[in-house]
């Protein structure tokens, strides 16, 4: 049997971490107890040094280029996706992602404009053109809410410093991305908690379902 792999995604402080333990305790709750979680990026030994590359502000004036930084993200993609979460998947292991390529899409695409077509090739030859996750839930909220929220927990990294311009430009990607793609399940992540927590589960519910 295979496992499925769920991608929670979103802008900053939209509630991904919260919406992985949500997912965690749904499953647990249908008896499937074989799971993980990822982050993106991260996961392994390598996509860590990377995340923690791509997050660090500057010491030494030195700027990371959008094009080094769209390749830094693929390779720690890569990294964890054939060390984690393929082998995972094929054990019947089910697989929690917070992010996956649509923040890619979303971010290096919609916030920096690098072309579509250009990550698109990028993601089919370092992911493979088949494979996508099974189901991902992204959690959409006004940039200005996320923001508060991120900045509650005091320091900012690189990313988080950048523009409002900068989240509603991703913000307006995810939501064409979303459109017509029937994999992917919006959520209203500014109502309170336990709303959302309710949307998640019966998302979650027409996953099993099928
Ligand atoms: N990135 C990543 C790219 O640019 N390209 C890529 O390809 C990838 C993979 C990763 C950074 O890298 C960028 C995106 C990011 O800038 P990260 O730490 O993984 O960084 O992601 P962040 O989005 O920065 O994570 P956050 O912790 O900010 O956001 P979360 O996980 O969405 O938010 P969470 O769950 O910690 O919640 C934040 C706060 O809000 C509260 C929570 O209790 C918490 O205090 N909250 C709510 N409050 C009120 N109502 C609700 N419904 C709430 N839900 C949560």
């Amino acid at each position: 049997m295979k496992g499925k792999f769920i991608v929670i995604e979103g802008i900053e402080g939209a509630g991904k971490s919260t919406a992985v333990n949500t997912v965690k305790q749904f499953l647990r709750h249908f008896k499937i107890q074989d799971v993980i979680c990822t982050r993106e990026p991260g996961g392994t030994v390598l996509s860590e040094e990377i995340r923690h590359l791509i997050k660090k502000n500057s010491q030494n004036k030195e700027i990371l280029s959008d094009k080094a930084e769209l390749l830094l993200f693929y390779a720690a993609r890569v990294q964890s996706l054939e060390n984690i979460i393929k082998p995972a998947l094929s054990s019947g292991t089910w697989v929690i992602g917070d992010r996956h390529d649509l923040s890619s899409q979303a971010y290096q695409g919609g916030g920096r404009g690098i072309k579509s077509e250009f990550i698109k090739s990028l993601a089919n030859f370092t992911l493979g053109s088949s494979f996508r996750p099974d189901l991902t839930l992204y959690l959409d909220l006004p940039p200005e809410l996320g923001l508060k929220r991120a900045r509650k927990r005091g320091h900012l990294d690189r990313i988080e410093q950048q523009s409002l311009v900068f989240f509603e430009q991703i913000r307006a990607r995810y939501l064409e991305l979303i459109y017509d793609d029937h994999r992917i399940k919006m959520i209203d992540a500014s109502k309170p908690i336990k709303k959302v927590t309710a949307d998640i589960q019966n998302a979650l519910l027409s996953l099993l379902e099928k």
